[in-house]
């Protein structure tokens, strides 16, 4: 069920900008020991089944839309691509490589949005999915852009293009091994990411324009927007929870809502400028 549940996350986000909707976060029960690798000793939880406002709550849901206030930008293309003849030979005049650093649609909807719970689930412990997210290149330019992953979740990152790229995260909190490689065509490496931290950028120091950021969550409440800015976060314990929209290129917003009770459904939308 828990690999069911990752796999509808993971097509969420893979499923990008050109697709419709964001789905809703899995939300596996919590455990009792304290959350994954932050370093600190947390006293544990009461255990789910002991404490009913642990539990997760399946008509819990949190949804709303991020949109853009103000003429929509439009998508830069990418500069600089003729550097590499294998990237800039997957591209032309009429079909470029554009920016992935604000995507809004036409009625301002904001796509690739981090929405995540940021605060209201300390203490609880949320198992690491086995299956690694996968990162792939293809066309010179990382799929997905934006993601999430639970703490102690590995990331694969895959080179599906013809040419050389150099995969450099840059985590603040977790120490990684390699910190960065080159990759060959069809080249793979894999990355263990014990600790919660929020997101950080993964860049390619071979061709500048190349980017995407990682979530660290200690828990699996977490979703990114596709191209109608909507998302919904589903199966949440009754609680007061501090939700964060974040973008690359806007920063982030937070608002705190209350769930559980005779109000199982919140809704809230984040509005930003530039
Ligand atoms: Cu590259």
């Amino acid at each position: 069920m828990k690999s069911r549940l990752m796999a509808l996350v993971v097509c969420a986000v893979v499923a990008g900008c050109d697709s419709k909707p964001a789905s809703p976060a899995p939300g596996p029960g919590p455990t009792t020991t304290p959350p994954v690798g932050d370093g600190k000793k947390e006293p544990a939880k009461t255990d789910s089944k002991n404490d009913p406002a642990a539990a997760p709550d399946q008509e819990i849901a949190i949804s709303g839309k991020v949109s853009f206030d103000g003429t929509p930008p439009k998508r830069g293309k990418v500069q600089g691509i003729d550097s590499d003849p294998l990237c800039a030979a997957q591209y032309t005049e009429e079909k470029p490589l554009y920016k992935d650093e604000l995507i809004v649609g036409a009625d301002g909807a904001i796509c690739d949005v981090l929405v995540w719970v940021k605060s209201g689930l300390e203490g609880r412990r949320y198992p690491a999915p086995n299956e690694s997210m996968r990162v792939t290149q293809k066309g010179c330019h990382y799929h997905p852009h934006v993601f999430g992953i639970v703490a102690g979740q590995s990331i694969l990152v895959v080179n599906d293009d013809g040419t050389t790229h150099n995969v450099h995260p840059l985590p603040k909190v977790n120490g990684l091994n390699p910190e960065n490689t080159a990759q060959r065509a069809g080249q793979e490496n894999t990355w263990t990411l014990p600790s919660p931290e929020g997101p950080f950028r993964i860049k390619c120091d071979i061709h500048p324009w190349m980017s995407c950021f990682c979530l660290v969550s200690p828990h699996p409440y977490f979703v990114v927007t596709g191209g109608d800015g909507a998302f919904e976060l589903k199966n949440l314990p009754p609680g007061e929870y501090e939700i964060e929209a974040w973008t690359e290129k806007l920063g982030a917003q937070s608002k705190t809502v209350t769930v559980g009770g005779d109000k199982k459904k919140a809704k809230i939308d984040f509005t930003f400028k530039k």
